[in-house]
């Protein structure tokens, strides 16, 4: 009976693992595929570890204990009906069987506590960030803003479908104003939310933080393949939730100080970041940011209410 159960563990799992490979292939970073079934390349290290994680640590567990209790659901069917078993065993416990399904769960959880902890720790050191954005989720479009390169907020909406059916980028993915960072450097994100919950995901970085009114969450990322990333607010946020999109634009160091100045800010800026790094954080998640960069959120977050006045018309339209 278990080697049934290993065999069709197996068997199933070459299946699986067959059909994504196969669907992986012309995967396309930064975005989804039509058609695919695998999770989005990933270009930071932390995603890769993600995963990792995902991939062949939880699935095949995840699919081997279905398969298991499936296997055994059948073969009681089979064995144990009343036409097969008139006569039904009288017994109620059997102390061998109790321990094994007792000590095997546990050991399955502490095999899975070791790199999920491994995960989160990695997840939660960040190294000194070369660069601190802050990203303001608003109903319904992003704001950014780059406090050390002393560019104030900006709004980021939803590109309306004809303008990027015409610049051949993918609708409800690509953005008005994307959110621009250095390559190879460490980046960390503030982010915080105006009016309700909202959630700052980036799959291909393995990056998802709540955006929380009165709270400040941090994520860093380290892309060093230069290209465009797209994610999604991931927190159901109000009737334009999916119109809320997040357009990376990774670029090399020089082009990113071209941009800098091109919005008005200076590069040079980016030198004395406060290092929210140095400060024991318990958790990368709200407290430990510093209090100015609390203060700020709300500050920008009252103040630009004011530009967003054409910010829900594109979004309504496209609905
Ligand atoms: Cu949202």
């Amino acid at each position: 009976m278990r080697a049934w159960a290993a065999g069709a563990a197996a068997g199933a799992m070459t299946a699986l693992w067959g059909v994504a490979a196969f669907a992986q292939t012309p995967d396309m970073i930064g975005q989804p595929t039509p058609g695919g079934i695998d999770l989005q390349p990933g270009v930071t290290p932390l995603r890769n570890d993600a995963a990792f994680f995902h991939n062949i640590i939880l699935m095949p567990i995840i699919t081997g204990i279905t398969l298991l209790v499936l296997g055994l659901l059948i073969w009681i069917c089979i064995r144990y009906n009343k036409k097969a078993n008139p006569v039904p065993a009288k017994f109620t416990h059997n102390t061998l069987i109790e321990v094994i399904w007792t000590v095997v769960p546990v050991l399955i959880l502490m095999f899975i506590a070791i790199f999920s902890f491994k995960l989160l720790f990695a997840y939660n050191d960040m190294p000194k960030p070369d660069l601190t954005v802050k990203a303001t989720g608003y109903q319904w479009y992003w704001g950014y803003e780059y406090p050390d390169q002393k560019i104030g907020e900006y709004v980021s909406n939803v590109l309306p479908e004809d303008e990027a059916k015409k610049k051949s980028v993918p609708y409800l993915l690509a953005a008005t104003e994307p959110l621009v960072v250095p390559a190879g450097k460490v980046v960390q994100v503030l982010v915080t939310g105006a009016d309700v919950i909202h959630s700052f995901t980036v799959p291909s970085f393995g990056v998802i933080a709540d955006a929380i009114p009165g709270r400040v969450n941090n994520v860093w990322f380290k892309v060093d393949r230069p290209g465009i990333y797209y994610g999604n607010c991931r927190q159901l946020c109000g009737i334009q939730h999916s119109a809320m999109p997040i357009e990376v634009h990774v670029l090399p160091q020089a082009e990113f100080d071209a941009w800098v100045v091109s919005k008005g800010g200076s590069p040079k800026g980016a030198l004395p970041v406060a290092s929210p790094a140095a400060a024991p954080a318990p958790s990368a998640d709200s407290a430990a940011v510093p209090a100015a960069a609390t203060a700020a959120p709300v500050a920008a977050g009252q103040t630009a209410t004011t530009p967003p006045s054409p910010a829900p018309a594109p979004a309504l339209a496209a609905k």
